[in-house]
């Protein structure tokens, strides 16, 4: 009997392992850098992902942008679009050298814009699958 519990408590374990990994594994990370020249530009412009992925900004330029997802921060708030259910979000003022992240859980495709160069073409889109 105690060999049989002992064993049973093992495979317990061992199931624990294979379920809680899945649960822990994280999505991958997708960098998308800033461009000054010739105009303000994301590299790559754009990107397709899955739910759980999250996308990494990077600005190396020595002006400030920013990865604006809320209409409300656009001059031209159709330039953002959101699918259903996802909530907008803002990296607020990158200066050079920072960054900012942000998980997608919500599938769909986004367009987003830096709010300082939208009028100049700025603009992304991120593909969620
Ligand atoms: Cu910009």
């Amino acid at each position: 009997m105690k060999i049989h519990r002992r064993a049973f408590t093992e495979l317990l374990a061992s199931l624990g392992v294979v379920v809680v990994a899945p649960a822990l594994a994280e999505g991958k990370i997708v960098e998308v850098s800033m461009k000054n020249s010739p105009k303000g530009a994301f590299a790559p412009a754009t990107i397709n992902i899955s739910v759980g992925d999250t996308v990494k900004w990077t600005n190396p330029a020595v002006i400030t942008h920013s990865v604006t997802f809320d209409p409300a921060q656009a001059t031209t708030a159709s330039h953002v679009v959101l699918p259903a259910g996802a909530a907008p979000f803002d990296s607020g003022n990158m200066e050079e050298g920072a960054t900012f992240s942000h998980t997608f859980t919500v599938r769909g495709t986004y367009k987003y814009v830096c709010k300082f160069h939208e009028a100049m073409g700025m603009a992304g889109t991120v593909v969620v699958s």
